[in-house]
């Protein structure tokens, strides 16, 4: 595909487990898409179908009327008249929409770099923490990570565990004391003791009260700033696709409350959908960064806008 050399790749590893883990999607919703553009003609009733399964697979109708949009007028200029030969057009312009996203903080040297990880209970964070930790422990780099979610013992406790799991430490408080204070003694233990490359902080993620999540955040936030130049140099929010566009909602919410770099998708393996990744970087304009693709540690790649086009439509 000509648009791919444009795109850092993920490793061919981690581009086998995300087309992989889209296999329910590729047999659902995304199957359906494969099949209309078999033998069909480029009519009003095929975009009309068109139109149907790209909202049915979470693209949100933003995004599928652009997307839609783009699909005729290069149908239009290069004269094609059968929906086989407009096929590779579609899996371009899908890759177009997620391929422009600016590099990594996270993938720029420095002495000490700080990621934040927001979502809302239950999305997977303190999972996706750990795969994280893995791998960038895998790279190298050494890693301490920072439990301010303070809220709930078992939250502490959590992280704990998969600290241990992945050989990474975990810097703790007892439960309801400050999260920014957790914050700081993590930075901190990085910095001096400890001579960590990266810390990872879990945070709460209850968003019932913006108001407070805000507050929180912009503490957290502050507590980094003043430790480390630019920190945080990555502030995560972590999202269940399996949710679809309540995902895409949630986005909102935590974009009004604090400035999100990155999104974390998780349990692509788990929804017969996918197509949620298209509308978080169209309407809210930020890249996915990292896709979950299964329960395990190693369950976890960088995203890769190419390997995820073609985990849909095969
Ligand atoms: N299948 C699957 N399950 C996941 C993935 N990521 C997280 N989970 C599961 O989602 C559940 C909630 O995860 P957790 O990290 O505790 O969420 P948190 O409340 O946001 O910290 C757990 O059962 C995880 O095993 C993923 O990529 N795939
Ligand atoms: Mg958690």
């Amino acid at each position: 595909m000509v648009l791919s050399r444009f795109f850092k790749r993920a490793s061919t590893e981690d581009q086998a487990k995300i087309e992989r883990s889209l296999e329910k999607t590729r047999r659902g919703v995304f199957g359906h898409i494969a099949t209309l553009f078999q033998a069909n003609e480029l009519d009003d009733f095929f975009w009309e179908d068109l139109e149907a399964l790209l909202i049915q697979a979470d693209m949100g109708v933003e995004t599928t009327e652009y997307l839609i949009g783009r699909l005729k007028e290069r149908v239009k200029r290069e004269g094609i008249k059968r929906s086989e030969d407009a096929y590779t057009l579609l899996k371009e312009e899908m890759i177009a929409l997620l391929g422009d996203a600016p590099p990594a903080a996270l993938e720029q040297p420095r002495l000490l770099t700080v990621v934040l990880v927001v979502g809302v209970n239950g999305s997977g964070k303190t999972t996706s923490i750990a795969k994280l930790a893995h791998y960038l422990t895998q790279q190298g780099k050494k890693v301490l990570l920072a439990a301010a979610d303070t809220y709930r013992a078992a939250a502490i406790d959590q992280l704990r565990a998969w600290g241990e799991r992945v050989g990474v430490e975990v810097i703790a408080h007892q439960p309801g004391n400050d999260p920014g204070a957790v914050v700081y003694d993590a930075i901190r233990a990085a910095q001096e003791s400890r001579q960590a490359d990266v810390v990872i902080i879990d945070t709460a993620g209850r968003l019932h009260t913006k108001y407070n999540l805000m507050k929180e955040l912009e503490k957290i936030r502050k507590v980094c700033a003043r430790q480390v130049h630019r920190a945080p140099h990555e502030t995560y929010l972590v999202l269940d696709a399996t949710t679809g566009q309540n995902a895409l909602m949630q986005a909102k919410k935590f974009k009004e409350a604090v400035d999100i770099t990155g999104v974390i998708l998780t349990k692509l393996d788990g929804t017969a959908k996918g197509g949620v990744v298209f509308a978080i970087q169209r309407e809210l304009g930020v890249p996915v960064r990292f896709v979950g693709t299964g329960e395990q540690v190693t369950d976890f790649a960088p995203f890769d806008p190419v390997a995820f086009v073609e985990g849909l439509l095969a």
